[in-house]
């Protein structure tokens, strides 16, 4: 355990009481006086990783403290400040849970043998039987990149099934992929002290105040220098509330204002011609394509006033440097992708990309979601963001790990696929690990019966969530600062994550979990660790001239420069915060740009689903909130979801504030409060995602997904509002139109196992 008991002693600030006196009086609080150890890590939430100090008594964390990091700079948020309360919580899973007389059968106590044998016995009947590729692992992003990458091996290696991918498919595919046919590299390009510089910042879907509060400092901090803000979203944020324009676009509609962004940059003259020819491929297709994207076409299709719009462009145009920023609010989209694509059109042609302060900057949402994304965990990728289609790229990984090329399985399905070879009987075995699918998954009625066709599904978690309720085997993981390791946070900054406590009970980090499955699979030599410190060591050699390449990085080196940004190819190499100073990564060094049409969200709204529902998060609670639903002040803020209606809808429709309703899509309906502001779109709803069971949005979002990607289309379906005693309308209805056929887009999913190459990156 690490101890610093200096920063304690010489920088603690006591609570001052003012009330009781006119003197303040130091009030030591009994925690306080119990402390003995700081531990210095970062939060296990958002992609910030904001960094802090555990308080540590007798093994147990007692408290925190905001620890002071160049992106947090000492602060840190709501959920933050209670993190720690996980460790302790009376609800945490101690011993493993089986299902011992079968399906039906309540969850018993066993033992980890029991269990274990139990899986593996299963798995090798199962894959026997029906082949390898019948079991999968379904992975995620809130662990560090130690375990993600064992995850990763673990499937390809010790299973040898194709189908591992993870729940950054949910979060970071569009934009990842996006900047991958762009750039040639996927990561934010700039750390977050260079929003700072910027002279614009235009913000895409993202409610960043809600979801990186503590990132809104280095935006405020710009705001102060006069930069600045615009805002795109259907709903006026606390984001939107302080921009200069706000404009509040109809889900789904993006790239409507994009186009007619970069359409009025031209003809304004504001396009860097210089910058253009030398260091992008495409300019003059894309500049062709948006010639007919007139601000009155774009405010025909996303509602947004047309002067609007051409404020907006000359605000971010005359800027030098300007950023864009941009989070799911656009990349939840079945065109998610293109519209990535389409803001990075935008700031090549004014010449952004590569300058301090300046170009497009993708939020990374989970704590972990950069690093999960190149540890090789994902269904098309290596370790080191390596390919798992590309011949060279496979046989270095396949030479490392010490097997023939031949036995590295091929691509898989991706997440959002998975759960339809499941409910079709073709993948018969699932261990899920750190997800919680059953809250997090669109339309998840499909969820519910492909889980139930699992025989076993695994759960590995450290509380029970609604996915572990229908699983045959639960086992109690571990929380973040119950083991060491590392992260990647939203910049692209390895930073370390320290051990604060023992694992309570009987509960295992997952990584030992992995590696105790694969001796009993006999293929324990591939994973002979003994620490994450092991484990980090070998991602240092697997992702070496890989392109997120960690070589360099050294546990010594990131505590002594407060992290290190990849890529990082030698021991002698600082780290890289700033991207695309001189080159791109693509082989001669240019940026892509594509053409990029409009294209409607897959569900539109029509008479009998008049408004776009659309989703997302509140600051109080974080993800499937199988987590924040158990802590502290987070659950009493935000108990349970509601709806988001506009005034003059509410009134049309007679509903009142705070009345119950019933939201209802092609899908089901879902019964909830209403929540009646302003501040959202005439047209539009809004609900939180983070509650489960009857509460659950994604009981009615859409299937639809984007067709290379297979990211879901959670930020715009088709659906109606009622009053409870409204007759209920009929679910659905075959006859509902769709934009694109099932074919263009699969309602979910035409994935068929065989064919050995195929690639979703
Ligand atoms: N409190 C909290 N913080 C979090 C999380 C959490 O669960 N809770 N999760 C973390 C993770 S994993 C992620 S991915 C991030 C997500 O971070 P964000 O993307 O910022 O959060 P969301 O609420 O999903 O969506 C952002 C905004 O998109 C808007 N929006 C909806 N549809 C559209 C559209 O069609 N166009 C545009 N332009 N905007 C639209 C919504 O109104 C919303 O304000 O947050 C991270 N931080
Ligand atoms: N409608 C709608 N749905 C959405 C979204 C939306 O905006 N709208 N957003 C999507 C996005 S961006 C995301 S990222 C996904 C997230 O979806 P999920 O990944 O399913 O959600 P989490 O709550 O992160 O699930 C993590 C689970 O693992 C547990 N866990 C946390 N850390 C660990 C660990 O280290 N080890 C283990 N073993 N378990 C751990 C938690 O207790 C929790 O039960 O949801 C997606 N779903
Ligand atoms: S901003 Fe994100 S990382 Fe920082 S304290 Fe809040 S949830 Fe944790
Ligand atoms: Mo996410």
């Amino acid at each position: 355990m690490s101890v610093n008991k200096d920063i304690f002693e010489i920088g603690r600030e006591p609570n001052y009481d003012f009330q009781s006196s006119g003197r303040p009086e130091v009030q030591w609080s009994e925690a306080d006086r119990l402390v003995e150890d700081l531990v210095p890590t970062h939060c296990c939430f958002c992609g910030v990783q904001c960094g802090m100090n555990l308080k540590v008594h007798n093994n147990k964390v007692i408290g925190v403290e905001a620890r002071n990091y160049p992106h947090n700079r000492g602060s840190l948020c709501p959920k933050g400040v209670v993190a720690y309360q996980q460790v302790d919580h009376p609800d945490r899973l101690r011993y493993p849970l089986m299902r011992k007389r079968g399906k039906g059968s309540p969850l018993e106590r066993v033992s980890w043998d029991e269990a274990l044998d139990y899986i593996v016995k299963r798995w090798q009947q199962i894959q026997q039987q029906y082949g390898r590729d019948a079991v999968s692992i379904y992975s995620g992003s809130s662990m560090t990149n130690e375990k993600c990458y064992v995850m990763g091996k673990f499937a390809r290696v010790g299973l040898r099934t194709r189908h591992v991918d993870y729940n950054g498919r949910l979060c970071m595919s569009s934009s990842a992929v996006a900047y991958s046919r762009a750039f040639g590299v996927d990561r934010a390009p700039l750390p977050l002290p260079d929003v700072e510089l910027a002279k614009c910042i235009m913000v895409f879907g993202s409610n960043v105040a809600e979801c990186f509060p503590v990132a809104m400092q280095w935006i405020w901090r710009a705001r102060d220098r006069g930069a600045s803000l615009i805002v795109v979203d259907p709903r006026e944020t606390p984001l939107a509330r302080s921009a200069d324009i706000w404009l509040p676009v109809k889900p789904g509609t993006d790239i409507a204002v994009t186009n007619a962004m970069l359409r009025q940059i031209i003809k304004d003259g504001m396009v860097d011609e210089a910058y253009v020819q030398a260091r992008t491929n495409g300019w003059e297709e894309v500049k062709a394509s948006v010639e007919t994207c007139t601000p009155e076409w774009a405010e025909q299709l996303s509602g947004i006033p047309a002067e609007r719009i051409v404020a907006a462009a000359r605000l971010y145009g005359r800027a030098d440097p300007s950023l864009i920023m941009h989070a799911r609010g656009i990349e939840h989209s079945s065109h998610g992708v293109d519209t990535c694509l389409s803001l990075v059109n935008m700031a090549l042609a004014r010449g952004q990309l590569g300058k301090p302060g300046g170009g497009s900057m993708m939020i990374t949402g989970q704590g972990n979601g950069q690093g999960g994304r190149e540890m090789g965990q994902k269904a098309n990728q290596l370790p080191g963001y390596r390919h798992i289609d590309v011949p060279e790229e496979r046989q270095y990984i396949a030479d490392f790990w010490g097997i023939p090329e031949e036995e590295l399985p091929w691509e898989g399905a991706a997440a959002t696929e998975m759960v339809h070879l499941m409910a079709a009987g073709e993948i018969k075995s699932c261990m899920v690990v750190c997800s919680n699918l059953m809250v997090s998954l669109p339309d998840n009625h499909v969820v519910q019966q492909a889980l139930t066709n699992l025989d076993p599904l695994i759960v590995v978690d450290f509380f029970m969530s609604e996915t572990a309720e229908l699983a045959d085997v639960v086992l109690p993981g571990t929380v973040w600062c119950e083991d060491e390791g590392t992260t990647t946070n939203l910049e692209g900054r390895v930073i370390k994550i320290n051990k604060a406590a023992d694992p309570p009970g009987e509960a295992r980090h997952d990584w030992k979990i992995a590696v105790e499955l694969a001796k009993r699979l006999g293929r324990g030599k591939f994973f002979l660790y003994t620490s994450a410190y092991d484990i980090f060591e070998e991602i240092r050699q697997a992702s070496k001239g890989g392109m997120s390449d960690y070589y360099g990085i050294t546990w010594q080196k990131i505590e002594d420069q407060q992290g290190v940004f990849w890529p990082c190819p030698s021991l002698d190499h600082p780290g890289t915060p700033r991207l695309f100073a001189e080159r791109f990564g693509h082989k001669d060094g240019k940026a892509k740009m594509f053409v990029i049409p409009y294209q409607p969200a897959v569900e539109e709204p029509g008479p009998e689903f008049p408004f776009r529902l659309t989703t997302g998060r509140v600051v109080y609670h974080y993800l499937s909130g199988n987590q924040t639903r158990r802590l502290g002040f987070l659950n009493a803020q935000a108990p349970e979801p509601w709806v988001e209606i506009h005034p003059q809808a509410a009134e049309r429709l007679g509903i009142a504030n705070e009345e119950v309703v019933r939201v209802t899509s092609p899908r089901g309906s879902i019964e909830l409060k209403a929540l009646v502001v302003p501040t959202i779109r005439p047209d539009t709803l809004f609900v939180p995602y983070h509650w489960g069971h009857r509460a659950a949005i994604n009981q009615i979002t859409s299937p639809a997904v984007e067709p290379n990607v297979k990211i879901p289309e959670y930020k715009a379906c088709a659906a109606r509002v009622d009053k409870l005693s409204a007759p209920e309308v009929e679910v659905r209805a075959d006859g509902f139109k769709m934009n694109r056929t099932p074919q263009d887009t699969p309602k979910m999913f035409p994935y068929t196992i065989g064919g050995d190459q195929r690639s979703i990156r």
